[in-house]
């Protein structure tokens, strides 16, 4: 096991201390959420009664496989708790996420969820947004306009003309689990991240993009010399 999956599992474990008998759950995606899942699994084998819904249908199917009791997010919510990773995090909670392409339901989850605690090795941590390449998912018809008014609302806001590359898996396009595509867009180090999340939204075709801007609760940052939870200088609106 590589150091990155042993500050993994760590931070899932601490993560794990949060839920209570009886919690309705939203399970991320990722391999951290994954290791989240497998532990869980665990005190579910135990005895523990949680009921959750998944971000993406891979950890659906690593829950069920577990023993883990699923349901719709319509179902359950709002949610106790909803636990994710990340693919970038900084001082004020805002994150990059959909590294793995899951970043659409990953936020309707967090969104309803009364607390979203994000769990990650110290490698994600940085000072400033964008190093990690932007995740945009977009609609397939038409899509190369949806890539124009990206570039656009890029220029429009100081970043100038920035690589964006579609996301392909093998030879073909990499298509998300809601039947679309994803734009791997290179802001470069993003200065505001609530104006870039705002413009970016407003970008017809787009479906949603993998910046969270004030929506963790608590960021769980596992490193080598020790666990520490962050939570953000400004409280999350939900
Ligand atoms: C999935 O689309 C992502 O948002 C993941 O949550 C993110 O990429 C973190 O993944 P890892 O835990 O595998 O680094």
């Amino acid at each position: 096991m590589s150091d990155a999956d042993t500050l993994k599992i760590a931070a899932a474990g601490r993560a794990l201390e949060l839920v209570m008998p009886g919690m309705k759950l939203g399970l991320g995606s990722g391999s951290t959420s994954a290791a989240f899942v497998e532990l869980l699994g665990e005190r579910v084998r135990g005895g523990l009664k949680v009921i959750c819904t998944a971000t993406s249908e891979a950890i659906h199917e690593q829950a069920r496989g577990l023993g883990i009791a699923l349901a719709p997010l319509e179902e359950l919510a709002p949610l106790d708790l909803a636990v994710d990773g990340a693919d970038e995090a900084d001082a004020d909670l805002n994150l990059i996420k959909g590294g793995g392409g899951a970043h659409t339901r990953e936020k309707i989850v967090a969104a309803s969820a009364k607390k979203f605690v994000v769990i990650a090795d110290g490698s994600k941590w940085v000072d400033r947004l964008g190093r990690f390449p932007l995740p945009v998912e977009a609609v397939p018809f038409a899509h190369q306009t949806t890539r124009a008014r990206l570039q656009a609302a890029a220029t429009a806001l100081g970043y100038g003309k920035i690589p964006m590359t579609m996301r392909m898996k093998g030879a073909a396009p990499f298509v998300t689990d809601n039947g679309n595509l994803i734009y791997d867009c290179r802001f470069g180090a993003i200065t505001d991240c609530a104006k870039l999340a705002a413009a970016l939204s407003q970008v017809t075709g787009v479906v949603e993009h993998g910046l969270f801007v004030g929506m963790a609760n608590r960021l769980i940052l596992a490193r080598v010399g020790g666990i520490e939870v962050i939570e953000p200088r400004t409280p999350p609106r939900h």
